[in-house]
């Protein structure tokens, strides 16, 4: 039986290449986000209109959501795996230079949307015996400096994911927590409010983890036998490690 994914935040990276991903093994998609002409290119791409689905909708707003999802066509209306991957990053300064604006919209995003699309399809992923892969990041691991708000959303998206396997105990559907490292993909230039050369730095010489290789984490965890559930996988490239504590010296 064919199964069917919906992976939010498909216009690029880790979206994008996990919807080529489950379409090569035979899955079909539902890709969502908010521009439609990258999600109508993508469709098109990925075979078109019997294997993949967009919903252009913004995850920020709700009703918005539940109208998306309402409006399925019968053959993408069942669904098997929920990929919350919408979310981003604004901003790499300290807390007291940071802007407001930017706080309430990581958190409207990473954890408002991922929360709202999640409880919407509860119903519809116990009646599959589904599963969730949620994108959290290092970030909910590890604090950084310039991470505030953005860590703060991930650690919520992390220990959502804990607990809703929790209350998801003995429906069948899983839950994994998905926290990737650098990864280059777009979600630096926009945390960097579009900054090329900041975007260049940051890679440069540091071979860092390519959205393909997420999508290969997702789409293993997604397919492992139904008795296993992979709680959290953090995933760095091996050029990425700790340091030691800072101390603050007069
Ligand atoms: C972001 C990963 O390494 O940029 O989720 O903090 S990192």
């Amino acid at each position: 039986m064919t199964k069917t994914a919906l992976i939010t935040g498909a216009t690029s990276g880790f979206g994008a290449a996990t919807a080529r991903r489950f379409v090569k093994e035979g899955w079909k998609v539902i890709v969502t986000g908010r521009r439609a002409e990258r999600l109508d290119a993508l469709v098109d791409e990925l075979g078109g209109a019997s294997v993949a689905h967009a919903l252009c909708f913004d995850i920020q707003d709700v009703d918005a959501t539940r109208n998306a999802i309402d409006s399925l066509p019968a053959d993408f209306a069942e669904i098997d795996l929920l990929v919350n991957n919408a979310g981003l990053a604004l901003g790499t300064g300290p807390a007291q230079e940071c802007n407001l604006s930017d706080w309430m919209t990581m958190i409207d995003t990473n954890t408002k949307g991922l929360v709202a699309i999640t409880h919407i399809l509860l119903d519809k992923l116990i009646e599959r015996k589904g599963a969730i892969v949620n994108l959290a990041s290092i970030a909910s691991n590890w604090p950084y400096p310039g991470g505030n708000v953005y860590g703060a959303t991930k650690a919520f998206v992390q220990q959502f994911s804990l607990g809703i396997r929790c209350d998801l105990a003995g429906t069948g559907v899983r839950v994994t927590s998905i926290e990737p490292g650098l990864c280059e993909s777009e979600f630096t230039l926009v945390r960097t409010g579009g900054n090329k050369e900041a975007y260049d730095k940051l890679y440069s010489g540091a071979d860092p983890i390519q959205p393909e290789d997420i999508a290969e984490s997702i789409f293993w965890v997604a397919n492992l036998p139904a008795h296993v559930n992979v709680n959290s996988l953090e995933v760095m490239p091996v050029s990425q490690s700790w340091s030691p504590f800072a101390i603050h010296r007069k």
